[in-house]
């Protein structure tokens, strides 16, 4: 999509010398959101997304770390086990996980003065896709990743606690998800973590 994050995308395919076709997707030019064709790739309808071998792979730190896993041999990411893979481990999450977050509430922070109203209304609904798709995501597996529990649930929980306090996530609308949060609250080392931690604003 034009101006869009998956401008890393292509440059990192042209550092692996790996061949690729590119599907171009045009943001609506008033509300500069992606057109709703790009849905029919991933439910989520945002850019970058790939369709590899058979996958299709959203989310931009994901398909990085895909394609030098698959393409890289060896170059492009520290050997596992080191130092310097952790420091890439932790550049790869630190730039959409807490960076971007920064760069974009700015950038609504910097337009609700023009239309609070829209913007807040955007939020919203980007909020709620993303509920919906990892609602849908799980359906009725007990834990993210099916019947195991595994550490994607436990870096997973947080948002919800958080969008649970702020009213966006309620069990009504998410009834799988509301269930799943409270599956691993109910969990002994959570329980354990808790009573160790203090005060914790999320908890209830
Ligand atoms: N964290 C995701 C963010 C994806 C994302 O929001 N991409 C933007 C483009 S930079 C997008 O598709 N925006 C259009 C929209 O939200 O409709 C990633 O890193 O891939």
């Amino acid at each position: 999509m034009n101006n869009s994050r998956s401008q890393r995308v292509l440059w990192l395919l042209e550092e692996l010398g790996v061949p690729y076709t590119v599907i171009r997707y045009e943001r609506d030019p008033v509300t500069v959101l992606a057109p709703a064709s790009l849905k029919a790739v991933h439910p989520l309808g945002k850019s970058p997304v790939i369709r590899d071998a058979g996958s299709v792979i959203a989310e931009s730190g994901a398909i990085i770390e895909y394609l030098v896993e698959r393409y890289g041999a060896n170059r492009f990411s520290p050997p596992r086990g080191t130092a310097a893979f952790e420091r890439y481990r932790y550049w790869m999450h630190y730039a959409e996980g807490s960076l971007m977050t920064q760069v974009m509430l700015r950038l609504y922070l910097t337009r609700i003065g023009e239309a609070a109203a829209t913007w807040m209304e955007r939020v919203v609904s980007n909020t709620n896709l993303h509920l919906d798709f990892v609602e849908s995501e799980l359906g009725d597996a007990p834990f993210l990743l099916g019947a195991e529990f595994s550490a994607a649930d436990v870096q997973m929980s947080f948002p919800f606690e958080v969008a649970r306090t702020q009213g966006t996530f309620v069990a009504e609308r998410h009834p799988k998800l509301f269930a799943w949060l409270q599956r691993l609250r109910a969990r002994p080392a959570y329980v354990a973590a808790l009573q160790k931690c203090g005060p914790y604003a999320y908890g209830n």
